[in-house]
């Protein structure tokens, strides 16, 4: 038996800051219909895939900034989209800044369903960066300042006839994001991502980031048994440099497509969902081999505690 779904990791070039979002809308439908030149069933958008990446400068008045965010979705402006993915009936994963009606401002992707309805909202966990400006920096990493963080964890959804999760960006980064999902039975996790090549706070990072990237999105497939799909926002947007190497992961761990541009770039896998099962039927078995009696600490602490 197997369960096909085909996924486009639709890797964008850099939204520059005077971009109009009627432009970038009309890069994703590009890449929409190269998705569905490529049979795609879902294809999945960046991080903050309508605008440039915002955090990287700091502003005092956060209400200035008021624009970068979307208030309703789909908008008059995202409409198109969404009426294009319906035509060609293919599902989609984007990322966009939220504010909320009560002022809740939020890293936020959603996935919509082939028939155009939106079946889940993600906001990002794991907020890097830094919450106050720091004029010395050559660039602002401000997520602190922009986005509040998600009190409401990591979910996994029934869609695309399997059970699917999302999370962003930095959350890759971070083990107990694929493990919450993994506990619900994930099958794939959509994951976007604006990663600065230049790691301001430990420069001999720089050249490891492609090297970390896929470390973590080939460790967290592989020990979920699930498919990660990675998605860039990548190449130098208002003088930063960012990374691409968008890449699908199987559950094996193998990454079966990678992007080599760090541009508008649509790559694409056949992702047979019930691989899944060869792993957590298996060696990660969990219901069998996990010790949740001794991984207490995992949730009673959150920074290292030295006896
Ligand atoms: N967007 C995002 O989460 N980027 C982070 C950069 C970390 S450095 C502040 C990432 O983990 O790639």
């Amino acid at each position: 038996m197997s369960r096909i779904v085909t996924v486009g990791a639709a890797q964008m070039g850099p939204i520059q800051k005077d971009h109009t979002r009627t432009e970038v809308i009309e890069r994703l439908i590009t890449l929409l219909r190269q998705g569905h030149q490529a049979g795609c069933d879902l294809v999945v958008f960046p991080e903050l895939a309508l605008t440039t990446f915002f955090p990287r400068w700091f502003i005092d008045d956060i209400t200035q900034a008021d624009h970068w965010y979307e208030t309703e979705m789909p908008s008059p402006v995202t409409q198109p989209l969404f009426d294009e993915a319906k035509k060609l009936k293919i599902g989609f994963c984007l990322g966009y800044a939220e504010l909320t009606t009560d002022g809740h401002r939020f890293n936020t992707q959603i996935l919509v369903e082939r028939d155009g309805s939106i079946v889940a909202k993600y906001r990002k966990v794991h907020i890097p960066g830094h919450e106050h400006n720091e004029p010395d920096r050559p660039f602002q990493h401000a997520e602190r300042y922009y986005f509040e963080p998600s009190m409401e964890g990591f979910g996994v959804w029934k869609a695309f006839d399997g059970r699917i999760g999302m999370m962003i960006c930095n959350d890759r980064r971070w083990p107990e994001s694929y493990r919450v999902m993994g506990l619900q039975g994930v099958e794939m996790i959509l994951c976007g991502y604006n990663t600065p090549i230049h790691y301001v706070p430990d420069p001999s990072q720089d050249i490891l980031q492609g090297f970390h990237n896929s470390l973590v999105m080939q460790s967290g497939a592989y020990q979920n048994g699930s498919w990660v799909i990675g998605v860039a926002k990548g190449g130098v947007e208002e003088g930063v440099d960012s990374l691409g190497q968008s890449m699908i992961v199987a559950p094996s761990g193998q990454i079966v497509a990678q992007a080599f541009t760090t541009g508008d770039e649509l790559i694409s896998a056949r992702c047979d969902l019930d691989w899944c099962a060869k792993y957590t039927g298996t060696l990660f078995d969990f219901e069998r081999y996990r010790r949740p009696e001794v991984y207490g600490r995992i949730t009673s602490q959150r920074g290292v505690v030295i006896d």
